[in-house]
């Protein structure tokens, strides 16, 4: 697969199981100006609610990749440019680092071309992700790093995703994944509500996802932070700041 994601600075993430905010409708979430759409999430989620989210997103010129949490929401679609595949390298439960995928190809002919895996580290304990993959949270910055590490440099991973989802994350700690990589693109997600926060986080990752603000407030406010991630990679190379 290409590799895309190596010059966004922003994604927004579309629960398919959450409605947009009253009056909005998916066209509107596609001129945001978010460098692509994520359709993923981790409780509830169906093929029907998928399949909903990407016709609605069809016809409009963004790209679209489904993030499936499960090989059994996996929908085929020509719509879609590719599927982001979660890898959660701190799961307690195996399922989450290779069994729900060995799953997937043991029942699936994958379209390899247009099918990648992301590299997570799940940060935020209260998070329905880390219940759901048992993740051990209590990591200090070093273990992230190392995290980091393990993933681009012993897996081969092309994305590393720092989660921290419905909470903002600690930049140190972000930093020290971004410090320990060299090629492999930052995702960061988790609690960006507005500019200065997509601002901050966008300075230490490659890439700001944004999840709950586009279905709690609205496009105004998701296109505030892709501004914010915009602004704080205006005029920087990829990999300048990385020590
Ligand atoms: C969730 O990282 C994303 O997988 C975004 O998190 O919903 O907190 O913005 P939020």
């Amino acid at each position: 697969m290409s590799t895309p994601w190596a010059d966004w600075d922003h994604v927004l993430k579309v629960d398919p199981d959450k409605s947009l905010v009253e009056g909005e409708t998916f066209e509107d979430v596609c001129r945001t100006g978010t460098d692509a759409i994520e359709v993923g999430g981790t409780m509830d989620v169906t093929t029907e609610k998928m399949q909903r989210v990407i016709d609605a997103c069809r016809k409009h010129d963004v790209p679209l990749y489904q993030e499936p949490s499960n090989p059994a929401v996996v929908v085929e679609d020509d719509a879609l440019d590719g599927y982001l595949v979660p890898v959660v390298l701190n799961a307690g439960d195996p399922f989450w680092i290779t069994g729900a995928h060995k799953e997937w190809v043991r029942i699936a002919d994958l379209d390899w071309a247009r099918t990648a895996t992301e590299a997570y580290v799940v940060l935020n304990p209260e998070a329905s992700v880390a219940e759901y993959t048992d993740a051990d949270c209590d990591l200090d910055a070093d273990d992230v790093a190392a995290y980091a590490t393990v993933a681009e440099r012993m897996l081969g991973q092309d994305i590393v995703y720092v989660e921290y989802s419905g909470t903002l994350g600690d930049p140190d700690v972000v930093a020290a994944a971004r410090d320990a990589l060299a090629d492999a693109t930052l995702f960061y997600g988790g609690g960006v509500r507005d500019y200065d926060a997509a601002y901050e986080l966008g300075e230490v990752a490659d890439v700001v996802v944004v999840g709950d603000l586009l279905h709690d407030e609205g496009v105004d406010a998701v296109e505030e932070t892709v501004r914010g991630a915009n602004d704080a990679h205006a005029g920087r190379s990829r990999t300048a700041n990385r020590t």
